[in-house]
């Protein structure tokens, strides 16, 4: 834990409007490392470079510069900035490994001030900014903080339909060998566990992101611990359980994870976050279908309980949480053309529409944004007949340089027919080769951090 003095000194500074911490979040391969790399890049090349015109910091050269600091957080472990700038400008350049944790850097940021009360303090200010990388779906477990075992396993049966329902056939099969009022056997447990662990990442690869307990794909420090060895189970809630049985123990592991899990993330770690950037990968869900795309809108719904801090609510009541902005950015935007990417914000804010309402009623600052942290593709047209129409172009993963029309993005929520008549083809393109003293190519980065901390460099 960090000891009284860091505490107080952190107060002092945000009291003084010099210390932010932005969140980064989304689900898995949404795209939170490449942006958190791009953003730390971009930061260290103002002092010499100047991409961000959307930045009002950066455009009227008040930010004198940025500089790495050792983060405020010890008990986190650090953001790979280092091996992901490897990755990406190495030889064959490369997108950085996937994530699996919570993850954290500091940058402090010289400027001039433009605000009197600054000014007072000389005429360069200091702000220091931690960024946080942490996996939504650890977002998606705030409802069981409401919900006891019986109430949690009933809501997972009733989800178990369609494509979840086949996929669920071997942990079921397990489930149903498991006498739940005999005497608890550890192993059974974990055998069985490891099988519902599987089903919930056969959900992840099939499209299907809403999973619960979330920490069970991502779990982090945590794997293999006995806390995220349970699943849900069928059986009288109205009876009387024997202590020693396995019904006993998924119990009190379920409310172990409720505590040590849940209640400890929300605590250590959501409450001190000043502000949000949630990243969805619309085009993932586009390329998959409507069953998945359908998912995914849950899911997001999912993640937007946790910025609804109505005066009665559970986050509110427990945990007093104090994020004023929260962005959404449509992520990738380099994988359609620039005349879609409206069409990528409209339909992202159809998928937040019922938080985006909640949020404002609340004064939480809520917008929605298209952009690519990384941009790995270049922009042309390609000739159909005597027209010729806007294209993509760049290299596919396996080496092929291509151009390609991918197709146009809905502007609204699409109806499963979306995907007989038309459908949406998306590949995987290799980022662009960079040079070590030039920022990495980004789409609207700048307008990223001018919704994020535009404010705090006034
Ligand atoms: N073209 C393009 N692809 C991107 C961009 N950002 C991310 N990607 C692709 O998306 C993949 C996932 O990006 P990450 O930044 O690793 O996503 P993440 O959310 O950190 O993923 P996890 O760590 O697995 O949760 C990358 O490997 C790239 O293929 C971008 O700006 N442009
Ligand atoms: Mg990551």
């Amino acid at each position: 834990m960090k000891n009284i003095q860091q505490e107080v000194n952190d107060f002092l500074h945000r009291s003084m409007d010099s210390h932010v911490r932005i969140a980064v979040t989304g689900l898995s391969r949404a795209g939170k490392t490449a942006f958190i790399t791009s953003l730390v890049n971009q930061l260290l090349h103002t002092s010499t470079h100047s991409q961000l015109p959307l930045f009002s910091a950066s455009r009227d050269k008040r930010l004198v510069g940025a500089k790495r600091e050792p983060q405020s957080n010890m008990m986190v472990p650090r953001f790979a900035y280092d091996e992901a700038m490897v990755q990406l400008q190495g030889e064959q350049p490369n997108w950085p490994e996937p994530t699996r944790d919570v993850s954290e850097i500091r940058l402090a940021l010289k400027y001039k001030p433009t605000k009197k009360t600054k000014k007072l303090f000389g005429s360069t200010a200091t702000l220091n900014l931690d960024i946080i990388d942490y996996p939504g779906e650890w977002l998606l477990d705030l409802p069981l903080l409401d919900m006891d075992f019986p109430t949690w396993c009933q809501s997972q049966f009733t989800a178990l339909k369609g494509l979840r329902l086949e996929l669920a056939k071997s942990w079921l099969e397990k489930l149903d060998a498991l006498d739940l009022t005999a005497e608890a056997s550890e192993s059974q447990l974990a055998e069985i566990a490891q099988s519902y662990t599987q089903y919930l990442h056969d959900c992840k690869e099939n499209g299907l992101h809403w999973v619960q307990p979330g920490r069970f794909v991502l779990p982090g420090e945590l794997e293999g611990a006995p806390v995220l060895q349970f699943f849900p189970c069928r059986f009288d809630a109205g009876a009387k359980t024997d202590k020693h049985s396995n019904l006993a123990m998924l119990k009190a592991r379920y409310q172990e994870y409720q505590t040590k899990v849940v209640k400890a993330f929300y605590k250590h770690h959501f409450s001190t976050f000043d502000r949000q950037i949630v990243l969805v990968d619309c085009l993932q869900p586009l390329n998959a279908g409507y069953e998945s795309f359908m998912d995914m809108r849950d899911a997001l719904d999912q993640i937007m309980h946790s910025f609804r801090y109505g005066r009665s609510s559970l986050l509110k009541r427990l945990f007093a949480p104090r994020i004023d902005k929260i962005l959404f950015a449509a992520t990738k935007a380099d994988h359609v053309s620039p005349d879609q990417h409206p069409n990528l914000v409209s339909l992202l804010q159809q998928m937040v529409h019922p938080a985006w309402q909640t949020a404002s009623f609340e004064n939480i600052e809520m917008s929605c944004i298209s952009m690519a942290s990384i941009q790995a593709t270049q922009t042309g047209f390609i000739a159909q007949g005597d027209k010729s129409i806007p294209a993509i172009q760049g290299t596919t993963m396996d080496g092929q340089s291509i151009t390609v029309y991918p197709g146009e993005v809905p502007r609204k929520l699409p109806s499963a027919a979306y995907w007989q008549q038309q459908g949406f083809e998306f590949t995987a393109f290799k980022p662009l080769p960079s040079h070590q003293d030039e920022p990495l190519p980004h789409i609207r980065i700048d307008k990223a951090l001018e919704l994020l901390i535009g404010d705090k460099l006034k």
